[in-house]
């Protein structure tokens, strides 16, 4: 967690980057990638402020922290719009903008680079996390609590250059899950469980069925229909692993319900049970105030929530999410030449 002066440091140089770029287009991004919309915020921090976040940042970045809470990072006290009942398109506020700008300047500090998948919420790089009103499969997931999981859990782990070359234009999940708190007015609490922590209550041989390749990962909800779009089917991937070992860190891919071994794998089943009780048995309530913004390490934690209070807009619960990816982990091949930030697919 920063402290509140670094806090204020924050509010203080999104302002004045805010100030010199009123006419900032953070749907598009034409005229400034969001990258370096990041890059130029963060110029704005002064010095003293600069060296204690980037060595906040930097636990982060080299894993020595799971998540890098940054709260009261910007100001919410004239919010004024309604909750949005949908992913899109986030409203263009004073607000939203500054909220958008600080997650950038973070991801910035973190070594991160701003991604979005164009099959999910047509690329959108923020997106709102509220209540969706209806009875579709969106609309029931965007109020039920959410047990531990990571986000965009069917696409693969980053590429390592000694597996080769990647065999399928999929882009890797990403590396962190940015959450946006604009109103949390109930305090549905945030959940995060580090990997480690579950580790350390598995046995060898859980481990080693959960590192094997051979488990089913269905389609993340939010990705279904843009998979589907531009892929001709559902995303899913087949003999996939759970854990995989990366120079001496477990990397984890998980969700509850879209994880599941073949039918007749009982020592399959058995892992994923014993690893699905681990992650309930370890979580940690994280809970967000208005003005706090987190990058989640999308591979060493698994996030989750309380159920969503009942009701729709108004000041109703608000975030925004965006995702990024540590630049060692980013290739730009799996850009779309169009897009600054949208990954394939
Ligand atoms: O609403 C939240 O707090 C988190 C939602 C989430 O994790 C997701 O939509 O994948
Ligand atoms: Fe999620």
């Amino acid at each position: 967690m920063i402290s509140s002066e670094n806090a204020q440091a924050l509010r203080r140089a999104v302002d004045s980057f805010y100030e010199k770029n009123r006419d900032l287009d953070l749907s598009y991004f034409s005229e400034r990638t969001p990258e370096e919309i990041g890059e130029l915020a963060a110029l704005e921090l002064d010095e003293s402020a600069t060296a204690e976040l980037q060595r906040e940042a930097k636990k982060f970045t080299s894993g020595e922290c799971c998540i890098f809470h940054c709260a009261g990072s910007f100001d919410t006290s004239e919010l004024a719009h309604q909750t949005p009942q949908s992913f899109l398109p986030v409203p263009s506020n004073a607000t939203t903008i500054k909220a958008r700008i600080t997650a950038l300047l973070l991801m910035r500090l973190a070594s991160a680079v701003p991604v979005a998948y164009r099959s999910e919420n047509d690329g959108g790089l923020f997106v709102n996390l509220s209540a969706i009103p209806g009875s579709g499969r969106l609309a029931e997931k965007s109020i039920k609590s959410m047990r531990g999981h990571t986000d965009g859990v069917s696409f693969p782990f980053p590429y390592n250059p000694s597996d080769g070359t990647y065999s399928q234009m999929i882009s890797p999940s990403p590396d962190i899950v940015c959450l946006i708190c604009l109103r949390n007015p109930d305090l549905v609490p945030t959940k995060v469980s580090e990997v480690d922590a579950s580790m350390r209550r598995l046995d060898g041989q859980t481990i080693q069925e959960l590192l094997k390749q051979k488990y089913i990962i269905g389609c993340q909800n939010t990705f279904r229909s843009g998979t589907k779009k531009i892929l001709g089917d559902y995303h899913i991937a087949e003999n996939a692993e759970v854990f995989r070992l990366n120079t001496g860190v477990y990397e984890v891919r998980f969700s509850h319900s879209k994880v599941v071994a073949e039918e007749h794998d009982t020592q399959g089943k058995a892992a994923l049970n014993a690893f699905e009780q681990a992650t309930n048995d370890t979580m940690a309530d994280l809970t967000l105030n208005p003005g706090d913004v987190v990058l989640i390490n999308n591979r060493r934690m698994l996030h989750g929530r309380g159920r969503v209070s009942e009701g729709y807009g108004g000041e109703t619960r608000w975030l925004l999410r965006s995702y990024a990816m540590f630049y060692e982990n980013f290739y730009s091949d799996f850009l779309y030449v169009d897009s600054s930030y949208e990954l394939i697919p």
